[in-house]
């Protein structure tokens, strides 16, 4: 068991726990932080660019004179095409977590390096993840939050609305009403030092800020679910390539991170 007590319960009754294990030394952040740049810089080239998202002003802008590094927004599914990247999704420490949380049996749904690049880093409005990602029954996810750089209110950190996930998935025309809800929790904002982590509900609301300081705030942030759940596919051919990591119709799976996988299930 990972988690204490007192742990248990903040989380259970806040959706959110910044973690006090430090998770990744100072070698495992620096391989993590050189493997996306040799991605970025296309040093190396094993993530197809369907995974490499820019910030909206540099899509379909070639400007050379702005560092790559500061061009990209996030990359998606690096665990499923990276051996660092499924190792970090597989770290002990992690993973001990997400069982106290949802059990034995554990599959990573997606993952995303979001890279709020210093200078460029837009805001990522506020969500819930399990709404973003109506595809699974039931709809549960529980993310881990990995800091590679130091993540501060002023570079974007994640900000989280305490105990938002009590009230269950909010469709989204109902937001911007539920959010304006006096019933609602301050947010409150977890800055986490690089090699550190945070867990989040998947009906936690959160958002980050926008990064225009002069330090990176890459973050990387592995999504899970039980093994158990239903997978109900996906319609739009484009959205299922990015979460069938391109494999033809009806060969994905979503790898298995501890314990059995059933079949039928995801
Ligand atoms: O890191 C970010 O900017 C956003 C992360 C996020 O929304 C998430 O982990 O669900």
């Amino acid at each position: 068991m990972a988690l204490t007590d007192e742990q248990k319960a903040f989380y259970r009754e806040n959706g959110y726990l910044k973690y006090d294990k430090r998770i990744l030394n100072d070698a495992e952040i620096d391989a993590l932080r050189q493997r996306s740049e040799d991605i970025v810089y296309g040093r190396l080239n094993h993530i197809p660019p369907r995974f490499i998202q820019l910030e909206a002003k540099f899509r379909g802008n070639t400007d050379l004179s702005v560092d790559p590094l500061d061009t990209v927004r996030k990359m998606t599914q690096l665990c499923y095409f990276d051996d660092l990247f499924a190792t970090a999704a597989k770290n002990k420490a992690i993973v001990d977590v997400i069982e106290d949380m949802i059990g034995p049996n554990i599959k990573l749904y997606t993952d995303q390096l979001m890279m709020k690049p210093r200078f460029n880093g837009t805001v990522t409005g506020w969500h819930q993840d399990s709404v973003a990602w109506p595809q699974f029954a039931p709809q549960e996810h529980v993310s881990c939050w990995l800091a590679l750089d130091d993540a501060t209110v002023d570079n974007g950190c994640m900000t989280v609305i305490p105990g938002s996930h009590h009230w269950g998935p909010i469709a989204r025309q109902y937001q911007d009403a539920f959010l304006s809800n006096p019933l609602l929790a301050e947010p409150r904002p977890v800055e986490i030092k690089a090699g550190y982590c945070m867990f989040h509900h998947g009906l936690n609301f959160h958002r980050t800020g926008a990064n225009t300081t002069p330090s990176r705030r890459r973050g990387l942030a592995l999504h899970y679910i039980r093994a158990e759940t239903m997978y109900l596919g996906i319609e739009d051919e484009e959205a299922r390539l990015l979460t069938e990591c391109e494999k033809p119709r009806g060969e994905f799976r979503f790898m298995l991170i501890r314990g059995q996988e059933f079949p039928g299930r995801v």
